[in-house]
């Protein structure tokens, strides 16, 4: 396990210290009454990613490596809820509004779940996170310092939006950052495209980019 093949050049992995974080792979992101499908967006691109990211899912698992997930949810009180999230843009349904599949993007609700093929198995941490970085107002920073990781590979959705988010927050915090291009989709695949190529630039600015089959080849 010494390099991952990867865009602008091969990442070193170091023993010990990487993790595979799954971004936001919730029922509200990918299926109509979701969150997502609030938003205007055509939510059937994320589905098909599901195989991809479980491929990887179960590689890290198969190699004893940490897998984190995150979900983007707020509490029930709507406390953690800033106005200005809720308010922006003209949703059909707000967040907290009762959807087909429960309040909208609320912890415990059936359309906040994560997908069930991909769903967290005991002892993997789940981070719920009211905002799209996966740092903000969470514990994510403590768990991977207390458990020694330094290296991330980043799967989930969006692309442009939760995924990068939080791989800028860990760059910044000096985690080296490897987003896995077929684990992850836009609603936009222009921005995912530019979301990766601006990752990737002037020598891997934010992180490295790498396909599914080389990550799980490295770390079989
Ligand atoms: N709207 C959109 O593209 N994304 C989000 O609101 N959250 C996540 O990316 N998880």
């Amino acid at each position: 396990m010494a390099e991952i093949k990867a865009e602008p050049f091969a990442f070193p992995v170091k023993h010990g210290q990487l993790a595979l974080i799954v971004i936001d792979m919730q029922r509200d992101f990918a299926e109509p009454g979701g969150f997502g499908a609030s938003l205007g967006n055509d939510v059937s691109r994320i589905g098909r990613i599901v195989p991809d990211v479980k491929r990887l899912i179960q590689g890290f698992r198969r190699a004893g490596l940490p897998v984190i997930h995150t979900m983007e949810c707020h509490r029930p009180d709507l406390s953690d809820l800033p106005p200005a999230k809720r308010d922006r843009g003209n949703p059909i349904l707000k967040i907290g509004d009762e959807g087909p599949m429960g309040r909208i993007l609320i912890a415990g609700e059936p359309g906040t779940a994560i997908l069930p093929e991909l769903a967290p198995i005991d002892g993997e941490v789940v981070i719920e996170k009211p905002g799209k970085g996966a740092f903000y107002a969470t514990v994510l920073e403590e768990v991977l310092q207390r458990n020694g990781i330094r290296q991330l590979v980043f799967a989930g959705v969006t692309t442009e939006v939760c995924v990068q988010t939080t791989m800028r927050e860990a760059n910044d915090r000096g985690y080296e950052c490897l987003l896995a291009e077929e684990a992850t989709e836009s609603y936009f695949p222009e921005f995912k495209a530019a979301a990766i190529a601006m990752i990737r630039a002037q020598g891997a600015i934010v992180g490295w980019t790498a396909h599914v089959d080389d990550i799980l080849e490295s770390i079989a």
